[in-house]
């Protein structure tokens, strides 16, 4: 087996985004596209001549052929080994433990992942660095200054690896080993959680859950942990076989994309826990019978529930949220006593944070939610650490929620997505606000007056790295936020994301409908950034 050079030129759109490289399946089916991305990462790394890759995906249209290139270039590379989950799969928070557990180099995972799949749909590709996590932005930015110069490519003239018999495989010097992609996940929730008590719950007679898998990489993790190891019922894993374009279904856990499960919850039938993960399965949300709790709020209760379950029963060292997540884990770290670092959006951000024993929990609004057991946000973690709650509170979640609220208070959130708008427009809208951020300070609106407004920059607690330019933020003297950015991880236009959030703790007020109580605050984003005249959008695409 020969090690060839390839010639190549550079492709200039492989910046990665809030979560790797996502482009079209056709662009990365270019002539070189996926191998020139590869070896950027490799010219981007040192030291890695025969140590350990991890490499799977979400099992997505373009996965295997990716992978088949991906292990060539590895061999031709100088790795000693690729660890590959069988048939090409590793959920994103399973590669992130494949790669703690056995101390691996780093890994390569393939996933757009809640975007959907299919030959005219999304691929994606990151770089996960030994800790597991997504690598910094010092690392992506060398990938990126490494795709503007590359001029060549190794790879190897090789048969294919046969991807789904587990075991070991010799591609050149280098070995390939099939691996359950499951087992190593599954064996780490059942140490983290009080799997007696959620059995006993599960096989009670009294108590249902339903999980949508939504046809993605967290179908095989769900059916063995709550059907084989849990003992839920046969069927309580919906849509559990990951397929290469996800049914023709748009994999991401929100009110609008998993509306069969949403409306089972509110049916005469409706089980008391549902749940639903997203494409690579690190994605959650969290509902009760005819209630949906908000990712936001869903890390904080599991932040204020830590104490019963036993994986966490020891104490949380601190606690982070990314900047537009709402600040109901602030109120929550505050009774704890514990720090709350506030984050620019990226998972990659808490990486840091988690290495450093500075925080155990850490959150997003964008339905992620995740620990310091692995260095990715963690789907099914999220659904398991509730279940956990709910086999010890022995209350609805609807209660345990409104109970959350009547403690702590309730700070009402909305996400308000304007998507597939040009990005000039997109552009020329986050200029214009950035530039009156110093005019909007102490500006009155109403019975909203701006107390700061500002763009968000974030010095890294622990390397004092600073991130700038990472949204723009309204802060209303009462509390109340909106916050604007475009989305990083789009691929097709831009997509304008608008936060809304205001602290509420008039007990009576407690459960309005978020829409109507900010209706305010939703006019007051609208109006004060101008979003009509800059996207010709007078409503949302998306609220959640
Ligand atoms: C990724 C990142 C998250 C981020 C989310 C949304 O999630 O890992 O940290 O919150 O994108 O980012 P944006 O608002 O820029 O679209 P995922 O699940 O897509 O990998």
């Amino acid at each position: 087996m020969e090690i060839q050079t390839i010639n190549t030129t550079p492709f200039d759109d492989q910046r990665p985004g809030t979560s790797g490289l996502r482009k079209k399946v056709k662009v990365f089916q270019a002539p070189h596209y996926l191998a020139n991305f590869v070896q950027s990462i490799f010219n981007a790394l040192e030291g890695y001549q025969g140590k350990t890759l991890v490499v799977g995906g979400d099992g997505r249209y373009y996965n295997r052929e990716a992978l088949q290139i991906i292990l060539k270039m590895a061999a031709a590379n100088g790795f000693g080994k690729v660890m590959v989950g069988c048939g090409g799969i590793l959920s994103t928070p399973a590669a992130s433990c494949v790669i703690r557990k056995y101390k691996t180099f780093g890994g390569i995972i393939l996933s757009a992942s809640h975007n959907p799949g299919g030959p005219d749909d999304d691929f994606g590709i990151k770089y996960n660095t030994c800790n597991g996590g997504p690598a910094p932005e010092k690392i992506t930015e060398a990938i990126y200054s490494q795709s503007r110069e590359i001029a060549e490519y190794l790879t190897m003239e090789a048969a294919d690896i046969d991807l789904d018999t587990i075991g070991m495989q010799q591609l050149g010097n280098m070995s390939v080993e099939i691996i359950d992609p499951v087992s190593d996940y599954a064996d780490m929730m059942e140490q983290l959680f009080d799997f007696d008590a959620m059995r006993a719950l599960l096989t009670s007679g009294t108590f249902t859950m339903r999980f949508d898998a939504m046809n993605a990489v967290t179908g095989p993790y769900a059916q063995e942990i709550l059907e084989k190891r849990l003992g839920a019922a046969a069927g309580t894993v919906l849509r559990g076989e990951p397929l290469a374009d996800f049914g023709g279904a748009h994999p991401d856990p929100n009110l609008v994309h998993a509306k069969e499960l949403v409306a089972s919850m509110s049916s005469n039938d409706a089980p008391d826990f549902g749940a639903a993960s997203d494409g690579d399965g690190d994605r959650n949300m969290i509902l009760g019978r005819d209630f949906y709790v908000t990712p936001s709020d869903s890390l904080a209760i599991i932040a204020a529930n830590a104490a019963h379950v036993s994986g966490y029963a020891q104490g949380l060292a601190g606690v982070a949220r990314s900047m537009p997540t709402s600040q109901a884990i602030d109120r929550v770290a505050a009774a704890l006593g514990i720090d709350c670092y506030e984050t620019p959006t990226g998972w990659k951000f808490f990486g840091n944070l988690l290495d450093a024993g500075k925080i155990t929990l850490c959150g997003e609004e964008s339905f992620g939610t995740g620990s310091n057991h692995v260095r990715e946000k963690d789907g099914l973690w999220a659904v398991l650490f509730w279940l956990n709650i709910l086999a010890v509170r022995k209350q609805p979640v609807a209660d345990i929620v409104h109970e959350h609220w009547q403690q702590y208070g309730r700070d009402v959130y909305t996400r308000h997505d304007y998507e597939g708008i040009a990005t000039e427009g997109a552009n020329a809208l986050m200029q214009q606000l950035r530039a009156r951020t110093g005019e909007l300070s102490g500006q009155s609106f109403g019975d909203y007056t701006v107390e700061l407004a500002d763009d968000f920059s974030y010095t890294d607690a622990v390397d004092n790295s600073v991130s700038s330019n990472q949204g723009i933020r309204i802060l209303f003297d009462n509390g109340a936020r909106i916050v604007y950015r475009l989305s990083g991880t789009g691929t097709e236009g831009a997509t304008l994301r608008v936060y809304i959030e205001q602290p509420e703790t008039n007990p009576d007020k407690l459960e309005q409908d978020p829409q109507v109580s900010l209706a305010e605050l939703i006019r007051l984003s609208s109006t004060i950034a101008e979003i009509e005249k800059f996207t010709g959008r007078t409503a949302a695409d998306v609220i959640t």
